[in-house]
């Protein structure tokens, strides 16, 4: 800043000549009006009004100047100022009302769009991968067949062989239904009811038997019942699915290749099934059915640098039951085992879950925390 000076010109102050002030004016107005958004005129303005900007810099020379002056060049820069910040508004106000203008559309809400306040939830996997089994059978030409779940014992037990005292009714722990009166009144003890929650969906198998005559090929999904603890690996309450084909000419070559078309369809072209030997009343010969494990596809048998935690190493995953239907059921439902020969096998959807989809704890799928359904998506 210049020292005051008693014989001051303001005409020889170069900066305050009133020509120059005009300049910074019109250079400050125009570069408002060249300012193409927000940020630019942001620019702009810090150059034509902040403190090092020439008119800022031109008012400070009017402190040097000798009182006669301080006036007449007070009022030109005073103006001058006056008229850029009146410039600044009026651009400030045309370009936030261009962005207000353009945002409105660029980024509109259809607020007649409904919106649902309720969350959309996930169906259960073992729902999905029930109906995913049954598709795959349904797409081989089989009928899906329901039973009731609270079952006459005849047709859980009775009608697949399970003679009255045959040790293999307590294969399969039982709940028995306690007959009522209407009022509530027991009738009958537990077991002489003659009712039971079907421990299996094989009286399915009965069913459809009697309801229809051969050729019969059924799935039947559904809900069983038995009086396991819940721990890890079990449940009082699990799903099955079971398979039963009844026609002429019908052999075990049949239910190994409709085995291995099942596990391919759901877990890969390179898997297959094997078959142990093991009983079951209803089917003769039976089997225990495995399928190649789907971790390691069976390379880790013998192999103890490629340990697998799913098949403890041995390749093979055990999957239900299975064989060729019993030709007792088959006369038991007027079915002549002459004429029809038939397969079948049933398995845990629960076990299916556990190993397809790396779930630990059977005990995550019934307690309904939507933090484990929700990961499964919703397959339709
Ligand atoms: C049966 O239930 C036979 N009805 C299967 C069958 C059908 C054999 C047709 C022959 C012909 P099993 O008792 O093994 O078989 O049970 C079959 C599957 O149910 C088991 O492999 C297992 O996956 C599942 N399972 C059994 N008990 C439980 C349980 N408490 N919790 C969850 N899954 C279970």
């Amino acid at each position: 800043m210049s020292a005051p000076n008693k014989s001051y010109d303001p005409v020889e102050v170069e900066a305050l000549k009133p020509e120059e002030i005009e300049r910074m004016r019109d250079e400050a107005v125009a570069a408002f009006a060249a300012a193409g958004d927000l940020d630019a005129l942001a620019h702009a303005k810090t150059a034509h009004t902040g403190g090092t900007s020439p008119l800022a810099l031109a008012n400070r020379e009017i402190g040097a100047l000798p009182p006669h002056a301080k006036a007449a060049a007070g009022k030109l820069v005073g103006q001058a100022r006056g008229a850029v910040s009146k410039a600044l508004a009026a651009r400030q106000a045309e370009l936030e009302a261009e962005r207000d203008a353009r945002v409105l559309v660029e980024e509109a809400v259809d607020v007649t769009l409904p919106y649902d306040r309720t969350p959309a939830g996930a169906r259960h996997p073992l729902t999905t991968l029930m109906e995913r089994v049954a598709d795959v059978f349904v797409s081989m030409g089989y009928e899906v067949a329901e039973g009731p779940e609270v079952e006459a014992e005849w047709f859980n037990f009775d009608a697949l062989n399970f003679v009255p005292d045959h040790p293999a009714r307590q294969m399969q722990d039982t709940f028995f239904v306690q007959g009522t009166t209407p009022e509530g009144t027991a009738v009958t003890t537990g077991d002489e009811s003659g009712v039971v929650l079907r421990t299996h969906t094989s009286p399915v198998q009965a069913r459809t038997l009697i309801d229809r005559e051969p050729p019969v090929y059924v799935v039947c999904p559904g809900r069983v019942y038995r009086t396991d603890e819940l721990d890890a690996t079990h449940t009082p309450v699990f799903h099955q699915i079971e398979l039963l084909a009844v026609d002429e000419g019908l052999t075990m070559a049949d239910l190994k290749g409709t085995l291995d078309h099942m596990v391919q369809a759901l877990f890969g072209a390179d898997m297959k099934t094997r078959l142990r030997p093991n009983f079951f009343p209803f089917t003769e010969p039976s089997a225990e059915m495995d399928m190649l494990c789907y971790v390691c596809r069976g390379e880790s048998v013998g192999n103890p640098d490629r340990p697998c935690r799913t098949c403890g190493s041995e390749g093979w995953i055990e999957l239900g039951g299975c064989g060729m239907v019993n030709p007792k059921v088959l006369t038991a439902c007027g079915v002549d085992p002459e004429k029809y020969s038939g397969f079948a096998f049933g398995f845990g959807i629960e076990r299916m879950l556990m190993f397809r989809h790396n779930v630990e704890d059977m005990r995550d799928m019934v307690e309904g925390d939507v933090r484990f359904t929700r990961p499964f998506g919703m397959e339709i």
